[in-house]
């Protein structure tokens, strides 16, 4: 049915939602706002300025442009030292056996991500090898639940939306998909999502579907 899969990379391929809480828990407590697990949850799949805005909504003092910019390229900074860290050890190995055999059944890849680090993150855990596109936060006008990210990864997989199949963990995510004509795999908070096509327990369900 489907030629192509395109995969989210943070809350699908590998976990670095503790390092994303981590590093914005550190701007938040030098800024002395409120930041906890619940809140961190808002900012999966979000861009890394919108991620800045929810921080901020209950920050009384006027912040420029230039402030906020500064504060998003701090945080990324200690996201980045999180990340240094990383290696084929962070990944699970049903991913890359489930990745092994997509590719044996010659199943085009792509990573429809909203992250500006997701080509060093692939790097890093060796997952790169596996990607024919890489469709990155980097150059993207806008973010999930705008389709964008999915559309450019299935042009670059010269796909058609209908051929590729979408698999994401978040809710902006899944609905991303959904507005760009493609059917959707949601893992863990992405199989609650209204309209979502098939929902993973575990991630080598994707063998079925
Ligand atoms: P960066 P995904 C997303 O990755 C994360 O889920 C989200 O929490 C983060 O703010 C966003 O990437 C931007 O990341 O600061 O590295 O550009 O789930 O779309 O792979
Ligand atoms: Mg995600």
């Amino acid at each position: 049915k489907y030629m192509g899969i395109i995969f989210d990379l943070d809350g699908v391929l590998c976990i670095t939602d503790r390092y994303h809480y981590q590093a914005w828990k550190r701007i938040a407590d030098t800024l002395k706002i409120e930041f906890n697990e619940a809140k961190n949850h808002r900012l999966r799949g979000v861009s890394r300025m919108e991620s800045l805005d929810i921080i901020l909504e209950n920050y009384d003092k006027p912040l420029s442009v230039e402030e906020k910019i500064a504060l998003a390229e701090e945080k990324n900074r200690y996201y980045r030292e999180f990340l240094e860290t990383m290696s084929e050890s962070d990944i699970e190995d049903a991913v890359f056996a489930t990745l092994d055999e997509l590719r044996v059944r010659r199943y085009l890849l792509a990573i429809g991500s909203s992250s500006k680090n997701a080509g060093f993150i692939l790097e890093k855990t060796g997952l790169i090898k596996y990607f024919d596109a890489i469709s990155d936060g980097n150059g993207l006008n806008k973010s999930k639940p705008d389709p964008e990210v999915f559309l450019r990864a299935a042009d670059d997989l010269r796909l058609a939306p209908e051929k590729c199949l979408v698999v994401e963990d978040a809710a902006a995510g899944i609905m991303a998909a959904l507005a760009g004509g493609f059917d959707s795999a949601g893992i863990g908070d992405g199989t609650a999502v209204p309209g979502v096509t098939y929902r993973l327990e575990r991630f080598e369900e994707l063998l079925e579907v």
